[in-house]
């Protein structure tokens, strides 16, 4: 028998004539996941995460029937593929705040509201939007608020005046892309203007 610890996966070999067998050595889910039938093909028997364990390492040994027997071994690397499996997730799924009222003329980044994603490659980059903005309760076409698509900031651009909208809701979208793409979306809520003192 041959055991070896590769990316947290204890497996063993266990050689009976001269074919090849692949057993777990205890009951991690993932030692499950690949085993040698008597064939010597390598068959999937469970599920494969590859943002679990994206690669396995198996070592395989074959031996003959002689007196004394004798024997080899080899190394079999499987890289797993990525799936789009994951959407992209938030920090928070909501947020809150307050700022004040005034002239905002170079983009005031007002908060990051970042998602990532696990997987990998186009599958794992991330894109920020904003769906849609509420002025008072009310959908409007046109906002100061923009986010940017590459870090989440939340940036506003132009005038907030307090009797004109005292409260905004800005519903945002984060999307992979993949193919097709996923999307998560987080509310920023109760963004309340306040007076300025300077205004
Ligand atoms: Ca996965
Ligand atoms: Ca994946
Ligand atoms: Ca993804």
């Amino acid at each position: 028998m041959l055991t070896r610890n590769l990316h947290g996966v204890h497996m063993q070999l266990c050689i009976h004539m001269h074919k090849l067998y692949l057993l777990p050595t205890h009951t991690h889910t993932h030692a499950h996941a690949l085993h040698t039938a008597v064939t010597g093909v390598i068959q999937v028997n469970a599920t494969l995460d590859r943002e679990t364990i994206p690669q396995y390492e198996l070592i395989v040994m074959v031996q003959d029937q002689g007196n004394p027997p004798l024997n080899t071994t080899g190394i079999v690397r499987i890289v797993l593929l990525d799936e789009n499996d994951n959407a992209p997730i938030f920090q928070n799924t909501s947020y809150s705040l307050t700022v004040p009222e005034g002239s905002y003329d170079n983009a005031t980044i007002l908060l990051v509201a970042s998602a990532t994603d696990v997987d990998s490659g186009s599958n794992g980059l991330v894109f920020h939007s904003i769906v849609s903005v509420l002025a008072n309760g009310v959908t409007i076409e046109s906002s100061p608020f923009a986010v940017e698509t590459q870090s989440g900031a939340v940036v506003v651009s132009g005038q907030l005046d307090r009797e004109g909208v005292a409260s905004y809701s800005i519903q945002l979208a984060a999307t992979d892309g993949g193919t097709p793409p996923r999307e998560t979306q987080a509310l920023v809520s109760y963004l309340r203007v306040h007076q300025s003192l300077y205004y």
